[in-house]
């Protein structure tokens, strides 16, 4: 029975997920993951993060994440939850925008890898720098600005590439590092994404980037998902003989490398397939193959993305085109204060998740007025580059209307900053680890007006690698399979799983959104006190 596996090297984890697919039969036969902090304890991460004294700056280690790769193939191997001689493909998710840069020797050190060593010992002269900015890194608005600038203004950026500059993006993060390690930019031979860094790894090879992990670096033209040579040049000198090609999402790039085969049995025969991120993967693993419905994730960054035919640019400049692993389209809007933030008040208020779960419940919705912006971090939707809880009419010692304010304030921004999409929202597909929470999910009906549902395999990144890894190999056969084809039966919604709105409540979260859009405005624009707006609100809803 053939095996694909789909591998997802996200912020704080690596996580794999196996489907076994034989005409109707089709199931998912191994889940596997591994957590950096816990798991490799000697890289000193926190939540996948580097320490660092400038709370702007996040990086990670790219040789942490190749061990965990490594750890993850003995794993999948030894176990035995598949029989390796049936597995025929590989594809995997990365967190997007991550940067990788290896020394010009990196494909040669890769072919010499020898069997009987461990991987990351022989790995020392492969990186041209030790470490890797990643999605959570906000210092780089210098570099936005003069990017902007040089090309000619925010909008020439996004409509050329999908999005204005963003501090996470790759093009600004590249042009960060030449301007501080001019000598360490020139010894850099090749500049990979996550994505590309670890299909590199397992084909021993340099692989190509997708359009869809590509979109996320200011660098791509969208409409031709080709490098944009205007981009290129405002970013650094000589990208362009940086950068791996760009190529379809279903590329193969070669077989698994002979060091994967010789030291743990992987048959020789195995695809590997392009990576791409973990937001295009999700489109996949949640089924959202054509448009009219909108998936959540709701993982360490929370994110609301659509599949999208066309190309549509955000014309407030807060969200992003990407590409998608159909060939075709996505939007998206990410925020930064995710599962993290939520920890943030689980955690001040002394609760387990159980406990939370239990305060959402015994707490009115609306609280009676009282929001919170969630910014415990600098955030990405809507900027705000100087991190801050902000609290108006909410008491902080407030435990269980805290835990509400903080889900409602998510909710409630995606709801707001996602317009621009132009989507009549009314299902919407739930993933992330906090998806499997019905209280959670219950106030993001209520605000969206929108059904929910969940789904089996809550890493949908991982089974979307799956799956995109089943469609590459039949397309390598020749068989030109359809998307709807390939998601059937894994990325199908739990039916019994629907939650739908409330309608009362519905109305409510209508007043409240205006309290919370006041409450946005007065923290970042110097609009005015929302108070009155929370005396009005609580007068039209009492208790
Ligand atoms: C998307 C983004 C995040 C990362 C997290 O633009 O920055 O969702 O991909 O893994």
């Amino acid at each position: 029975m053939p095996i694909y596996l789909g591998l997802d090297s996200s912020t704080q984890s690596l996580t794999a997920v196996a489907i076994e697919v034989d005409g109707d039969r089709r199931q998912v036969v191994a889940e596997r993951s591994l957590r950096f902090d816990e798991d490799l304890p000697r890289y000193g991460t926190r939540n996948g993060v580097l320490p660092s004294d400038d709370p702007l700056v996040a990086r990670s280690s790219p040789r942490m994440w190749a061990e965990a790769l490594d750890r993850m193939l003995a794993l999948l191997a030894e176990d035995g939850a598949f029989p390796l001689s049936e597995l025929r493909a590989i594809a995997g998710s990365g967190q997007q925008h991550g940067s990788v840069y290896l020394s010009p020797e990196a494909e040669e050190i890769l072919t010499r890898l020898d069997p009987a060593q461990p991987f990351v010992e022989q790995l020392a002269d492969l990186y041209a720098r030790q470490n890797a900015p990643i999605w959570m890194d906000s210092s780089t608005t210098q570099q936005c600005e003069d990017i902007t600038r040089a090309i000619g203004g925010e909008g020439v950026l996004a409509n050329l590439t999908g999005s204005r500059a963003f501090e996470r993006f790759t093009g600004p993060q590249i042009r960060k590092y030449y301007e501080e390690d001019p000598d360490g930019y020139d010894a850099t031979g090749r500049i990979h994404l996550v994505s590309s860094y670890m299909a590199t790894l397992l084909a021993g090879r340099h692989a190509s980037i997708d359009p869809g992990d590509a979109s996320g670096m200011n660098l791509m033209e969208l409409a031709h998902k080709r490098w944009a040579a205007s981009a290129l040049q405002v970013t650094a000198p000589n990208l362009g003989d940086r950068l791996p090609e760009i190529r379809e999402s279903w590329t193969e790039i070669g077989p698994i490398g002979p060091y994967w085969r010789s030291r743990y049995g992987y048959p020789d025969g195995v695809r590997v397939i392009s990576w791409s991120g973990d937001n295009p993967c999700s489109l996949i693993g949640v089924g959202l193959i054509e448009s009219g419905r909108i998936a959540i994730s709701l993982g360490t960054s929370d994110t609301l993305f659509g599949f999208m035919p066309l190309p549509r640019v955000d014309p407030m400049g807060g969200g992003h085109a990407f590409g998608a692993p159909t060939g075709d389209y996505m939007s998206l809007i990410c925020f930064k204060n995710g599962s993290l933030a939520r920890e943030r008040i689980r955690e001040r208020h002394g609760l387990d998740w159980d406990g939370f779960s239990a305060a959402l419940a015994s707490s009115a919705p609306g609280n009676g007025g009282g929001i919170l912006m969630p910014w415990f971090e600098a955030e990405i939707t809507p900027t705000v580059l100087e991190p801050g809880v902000r609290r108006y009419g909410l008491d902080e010692g407030d435990a269980a209307r805290n835990v509400r304010a903080v889900v409602e304030a998510q909710m409630m921004s995606m709801a707001i900053h996602s317009r621009w999409m132009g989507v009549d929202v009314t299902t919407i597909h739930a993933t992330g680890g906090a998806a499997r929470n019905r209280e959670i999910l219950q106030v993001m009906a209520d605000i969206h007006d929108a059904e929910v549902y969940q789904f089996e395999v809550g890493n949908s990144a991982a089974l979307g690698a799956a799956l995109r890894a089943f469609h590459a190999d039949r397309m390598a056969e020749g068989d030109e399979i359809p998307w709807t084809e390939v998601v059937r039966g894994f990325a199908e919604p739990v039916i019994d799983s629907r939650i739908a709105p409330d309608p009362d409540r519905v109305a409510l979260y209508r007043d409240l959104m205006e309290v919370y859009e006041a409450g946005e405005a007065h923290a970042l624009r110097g609009g005015d006190d929302p108070a009155p707006l929370i005396e009005a609100f609580r007068a039209k809803h009492p208790g």
